[in-house]
């Protein structure tokens, strides 16, 4: 594909900035830069008011569709195919205030920035809010994404289950975003997420901007271990059926997994209960997760069969039941080259400096590659912190990665696959 230049518009950092701050008030974790907007919580509901509101306020037509993704976008007469960015406003409980926030501002900034200059385009511009992109209340994660893609249906999302019991159709009733726009949504032109990277690469080796050329892929895994609730005191060892002593094998041998696989390979334990979890109690089960990701989908099923063999051998040892279900499970995706070059083609005549790299985190815009040509634009993050409330990027860095995600959105209103 011919690399082209759009009109370039110059954004304005400090109404983004601006906007960054006032979202970030929402489900704000107190004494920390942070905040927590689970999915299609009070505080998700506030913040969809808030960007709705924004958009609504340029003029734009917004559409909320079955599973509360969020939509708006310009309108150019006798054109279709908008030039989409988007990302996700809910966060993880202990969240920073950029990851998916950024992508969705920036997105909205660019449409401002274009409206206010009056620039003639061939395509309309359009920005996404996904739903429950995080997956930590209702799994699996990138759900919004996934159904506007077409690869989770729309009953399938409403009846999820979420830790705390909930039902998603019924919050998402309840807070008012169950909408009536079709879903699998109107397949965008391109798509193109600016993200913060979340890891330690841009920042360790001062490089301005990530050319992503990829997503590992993910797999979650829920095990519950069951074993027999018994009194602390009088039970032998010999007797025991202690599903706590078989999660700290598991938690041990998942670390092991990742380190002696090496490469891109990572494991995590995130979340561990203990039925009935007191101090005098053998405990009668633990539930616990484990995230495994690899860029590779070999390897990836290869530490799935490894955890899963250990988990059962453990298990036979103390004598437990497992029951075992998968929350999530994405293969590795490759973006579209033609638009990655695009990015790293603009970036690099702004004179900003590029790297490409893979993405350790899931992202809406991994499914959004299944439907157009996509791409990512990744903006460091301060000593590769986030899911924390510490999380930070430099405004120049988000002003940066703001005007790229511009001028890369305008150039490809130019392009015809
Ligand atoms: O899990 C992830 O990588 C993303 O933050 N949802
Ligand atoms: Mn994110
Ligand atoms: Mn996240």
């Amino acid at each position: 594909m011919a690399l082209l230049n759009g009109p370039s518009v110059p954004i304005n950092g400090e109404r983004l900035l601006q906007r960054i701050t006032e979202l970030a008030e929402i489900g704000k974790i107190e004494g920390t830069n942070g905040c927590s907007r689970l999915a299609f919580s009070d505080a998700d509901r506030e913040g969809r008011d808030l960007v709705v509101t924004w958009m609504r306020d340029l003029g734009l037509t917004v559409t909320i569709d079955a599973v509360g993704n969020v939509i708006a976008s310009t309108h150019v007469e006798g054109a279709s195919g908008a030039v989409m960015a988007g990302s996700h406003i809910d966060t993880v409980g202990t969240g920073g205030r950029y990851d998916g926030n950024l992508g969705v501002l920036a997105g909205l900034e660019v449409i401002e920035a274009a409206i206010a200059m009056g620039v003639e385009l061939k395509r309309p511009l359009a920005i996404a809010f996904f739903s429950n992109e995080e997956g930590s209340r209702y799994p699996p994660d990138m759900m919004g994404s996934l159904a506007y893609a077409g690869g989770m249906s729309v009953e399938a999302v409403l009846e999820v289950e979420g830790k705390d019991g909930t039902v998603v159709g019924e919050e998402l009733e309840r807070i008012g975003y169950r909408g009536t726009a079709p879903c699998p949504g109107v397949v965008p032109h391109a798509f193109v997420e600016l993200h913060i990277e979340q890891g330690p690469v841009l920042d360790n080796e001062d490089i301005q901007i990530g050319i992503v050329e990829g997503v590992q892929g993910i797999s979650w895994t829920e095990l519950v271990l069951v074993g027999q609730s018994n009194h602390a005191g009088t039970t032998p060892m010999s007797l025991r059926k202690d599903p706590m002593r078989v999660a700290a094998e598991v938690v041990t041998a998942v670390r092991s997994i990742a380190t002696e696989m090496g490469g891109t390979q990572v494991a995590t334990v995130g979340s561990l209960h203990l039925h009935p979890n007191l101090v005098n109690v053998v405990p009668a089960s633990a539930t616990m997760t484990v995230d495994l990701r690899n860029t590779d989908e070999a390897l990836l099923q290869q530490a799935e069969e490894e955890l899963h063999n250990c988990v059962a051998v453990f298990a036979k040892d103390e004598g437990l039941k497992v029951e075992t279900r998968s929350l999530a499970r994405f293969e590795p995706v490759e973006f579209d080259s033609r638009v990655v070059e695009q990015i790293e083609e603009l970036a690099q005549q702004t004179g900003l400096s590029t790297k490409r790299m893979p993405s350790g985190a899931g992202h809406d815009a991994q499914m959004m590659a299944r439907i157009c040509p996509t791409g990512m634009i990744f903006v460091p993050s301060l000593d590769g912190i986030s899911h924390n409330p510490a999380e930070h990027t430099d405004e120049r860095d988000l002003i940066a990665g703001t005007q790229l995600l511009s001028d890369t959105m305008l150039a490809l209103t130019e392009v015809d696959w």
